[in-house]
């Protein structure tokens, strides 16, 4: 994760049943985080966040990072699908961090 709102990698291709340990590394001055869903849930979260700029949520599908620290996630991928995984700090998201899963049948 780097302030110039990117993940590196942005695309990820797993293959169902495959469950995939996430490690974060934030190499910015400020706070990232990742955060794991369909387009459509990442959507209502942001939007939710906007409303809510104080709000504190943390769950299984999400990482907050600090600058400079590592975070991590493991998620097991039972869906054949697209996912998208994005920082859902306010400006972030609008900025284009987002990336892409593509979970592949076996
Ligand atoms: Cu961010």
């Amino acid at each position: 994760m780097t302030d110039n709102m990117h993940f590196t990698p942005d695309l990820v291709e797993v293959k169902q049943g495959e469950t995939i340990k996430f490690v974060h590394v934030n190499n910015g001055k400020v706070m990232h985080e990742f955060v794991l869903g369909t387009k459509k849930e990442l959507d209502e979260h942001s939007a939710l966040m906007k409303k809510f700029p104080g709000m504190e949520h943390d769950e299984p599908y999400m990482a907050h990072v600090a600058a400079g620290k590592k975070g991590e996630i493991i998620w097991n991928f039972n869906k054949v699908g697209e996912y998208d995984f994005a920082c859902l700090l306010p400006g972030h998201y609008e900025a284009g961090m987002v990336g892409k899963i593509k979970v592949v049948a076996k």
